[in-house]
């Protein structure tokens, strides 16, 4: 069976609603990427520098990135040497399954949680990029769980913020520690982190301040934030997440970048997809951060994230290309 075919399989095997999540949601991302390569069939004439450019093309138009793509590129071209003659249908084959192996040559880190109290997880990210949402919807999610959860609104330089995320806690029934307007977030943390030990609380969600503006003060922000939680509860902070806007493409890539050079991030969110994110962004991060991308936001309500699955994302993206042809 070929590398497609079981993709298919396995995809179709998935439960209803998440089969019509990945589907809509990586809409976009397949109309970039597979129905291009798709159209590339008519002309095939084997995997010559004509195919291969043609094909970066595709893969930056779909945010792979440039060094992702080359990768991609070039063990397509060596794997396919071996074999002459390969149709496109064979060749479409290998390489969305080379796309499988780039993801998966670093290993994913699994989410920490902690055994013997409150779980804090720090979500990072620039304004705008969908934190305080995504507090929403990981509150939803940990409460389905049957997990006691609780707010941190550490975002203490958006005007509006702290209010913005108390709104979701009434909305939600989650208890939400507040920190003061212009004050430190990382006052706010130990508050939080406080209140989680107190009240029996699973799941900690702090919505921190991204700004990037300063290499530097976003570093030192970000390590005293790690500091003061580490201080009150044992191994915090259990996960610290990077909620990405995957509608900014490329740079949203040199965003991560600098997060990840400015504190040690164990995952990615990706916000938006359901409007016009491409979706390669997902490799491009995997490759060049080693960060797995976690979860995905595909719309503006509570129940809209889904856990990130790499084989629905490449069954999603590459539909169409299963055909025998
Ligand atoms: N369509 C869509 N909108 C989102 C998603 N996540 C967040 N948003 C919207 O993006 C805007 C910024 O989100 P917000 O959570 O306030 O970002 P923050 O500044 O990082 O806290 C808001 O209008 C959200 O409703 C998503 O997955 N899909
Ligand atoms: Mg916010």
């Amino acid at each position: 069976m070929s590398f497609l075919s079981k993709l298919k399989e396995t995809f179709l095997g998935k439960k209803e609603e998440e089969k019509a999540v990945y589907l809509s949601g990586f809409k976009k991302a397949r109309q970039t990427f597979g129905d291009q390569l798709n159209e590339m069939k008519y002309e095939f004439k084997g995997v010559d520098d004509d195919f291969l450019e043609q094909l970066t093309i595709i893969l930056l138009e779909s945010d792979v990135g440039i060094e992702t793509a080359d990768l991609i590129c070039d063990r397509l071209k060596e794997k396919c040497t071996d074999f002459p003659g390969l149709t496109f249908h064979w060749t479409m084959n290998f390489l969305i399954e080379i796309m499988q192996e780039v993801y998966n040559e670093f290993e994913d880190t699994p989410i920490v949680y902690n055994e013997n109290g409150p779980t804090v997880i720090l979500l990072e990210g620039v304004n705008g990029s969908g934190k305080t949402t995504t507090a929403a919807k990981l509150a939803k999610m940990y409460m389905g769980q049957g997990k006691k959860v609780a707010f941190v609104a550490a975002d203490t330089f958006r005007a509006g913020a702290i209010d913005q995320l108390a709104k979701w806690g009434e909305r939600l029934g989650v208890p939400c520690i507040k920190g003061r307007e212009n004050g430190d977030p990382s006052a706010a943390i130990v508050d939080g982190c406080r209140f989680a030990k107190e009240n029996n609380i699973d799941i900690l969600l702090c919505d921190t301040a991204g700004r990037l503006q300063n290499k530097v003060n976003l570093m030192n922000e970000l390590s005293k934030m790690n500091r003061v939680s580490a201080r009150e509860i044992e191994g915090a902070p259990h996960d610290v997440w990077l909620v990405l806007d995957a509608t900014t493409g490329q740079n949203g890539l040199s965003q991560a970048e600098v997060f990840a050079d400015s504190t040690t991030l164990s995952g990615i969110i990706l916000t938006k997809m359901d409007g016009t994110a491409k979706g390669g962004i997902v490799l491009a991060i995997k490759h060049k951060l080693h960060v797995p991308v976690l979860f995905i936001g595909l719309g503006e309500q509570p129940d809209d994230l889904k856990p990130f699955d790499l084989q629905s994302y490449l069954y999603s993206i590459s539909q169409g290309l299963d055909s025998n042809g």
